[in-house]
């Protein structure tokens, strides 16, 4: 019996020894240390033994099973060892490699020309206002001097939700409004930016919605003086110092007299080219003296009070310093033509 168990045991630790993964050793563990296993069987036998043998045998028993056990432990480690020295280096990482790139993004090239142009304007004074988009008939055209009738307020211009209600068709209502709006009359300086809908065909340079910022200064003795000086000191810092500007009569029916502006053309600095059409001159915006009916309505009192008003399209101003050809990119989303304009 002594035997038997030596040669068990001799057995048992070849197995453990040539073992290479956690369940053949497992494997071995179940084999020789179970319930059914061979050792077990020998101590179940020890009851046919004598007195003075089963001491003997009993230890010797208990030993062969404590080196099994030791040793299938002892290898259990080794193999644990190794796996988790593997697995380390599978998952090594080379720390100096170039990281990925991550893409950042940027605010749109018109939320970037709309804030300049509020900073300069916050420069000389004026407030930025806003107001809703959807508007009164009597905010959106009355109080400018649109009354009913009036071509401008055709059905086919402008996108009506009701009778009395319909998408603004520019921010001059947000002027009427805050002129409105005060109780007592003191000077207003304001410019309001934001989206304004026409029921137009989209094409290269049109578009059923886009940007206004218009501005307005009431206060006693506004002169049209007042209004070039701030729309020469606009144009350069937009354009350049080197730009000139000049009015054209025009008309707008909330604004007497109504000029229309242009810049100097840089491509050609008044020599002629495409861009400015063989003139020189590049349109930019609208502009006047506040119609005394307008101040009027809004409760000011036309013979104390006066001011000018200008009404401009961030959209166009944008096309014409960076060259866009197209006032659709704006709303198109091609990250391709977003992306120039990360860093300008
Ligand atoms: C323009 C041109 C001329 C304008 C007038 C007013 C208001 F409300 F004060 F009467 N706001 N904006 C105005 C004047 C707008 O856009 C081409």
């Amino acid at each position: 019996m002594k035997e038997q168990l030596q040669v068990l045991e001799q057995e048992a630790l070849t197995k453990v020894e040539i073992a290479q993964s956690l369940q053949e050793l497992q494997d071995v563990r179940v084999a020789y240390l179970g319930k059914k296993g061979p050792i077990t069987e020998v101590l179940r036998g020890m009851g046919k033994l004598s007195p003075e043998e089963r001491p003997i045998i009993g230890e010797l028993a208990n030993k062969v099973r404590g080196n099994i056990s030791e040793a299938i432990d002892s290898k259990k480690a080794t193999i644990e060892a190794a796996q988790l020295e593997k697995q380390l280096e599978n998952e090594q990482i080379d720390v100096t490699l170039p990281g990925r790139p991550v893409n950042v993004g940027g605010p749109h090239l018109l939320t970037k020309i709309v804030e300049e142009i509020e900073d300069l304007f916050i420069g000389l004074g004026f407030e930025v206002r806003e107001g809703p988009e959807v508007e009164t008939d009597y905010y959106n055209f009355e109080a400018l001097n649109l009354p009913k009738g009036h071509p401008a307020r055709d059905m086919q211009d402008s996108f009506y939700i009701t009778e009395d209600l319909l998408l603004r068709t520019h921010t001059s209502p947000v002027q009427a409004r805050t002129m409105n709006g005060m109780e007592k009359k003191q000077p207003v300086k304001m410019i309001c930016p934001g989206k304004v809908f026409r029921r137009d065909t989209d094409d290269a340079t049109h578009s059923h919605q886009f940007t206004q910022i218009e501005g307005l200064y009431v206060d006693k003795n506004v002169r049209m003086s007042d209004l070039k000086g701030v729309l020469d000191r606009f144009a350069k810092h937009m354009f350049g110092e080197d730009r000139e500007i000049r009015l054209r009569p025009s008309f707008f029916p909330f604004t007497e007299p109504s000029v229309e502006m242009d810049i100097s053309c840089k491509v050609c600095h008044g020599e002629g080219c495409n861009v400015c059409k063989r003139t020189g001159w590049i349109e930019i915006l609208g502009a006047g003296m506040v119609h005394p009916r307008v101040l009027e309505m809004a409760g000011f009192d036309p013979k104390v009070y006066s001011g000018f008003a200008f009404g401009m399209g961030p959209e166009r101003i944008a096309m014409l310093k960076y060259g866009v050809d197209d006032i659709r990119h704006f709303y198109t989303n091609d990250v391709r033509f977003l992306k120039q304009y990360h860093q300008a």
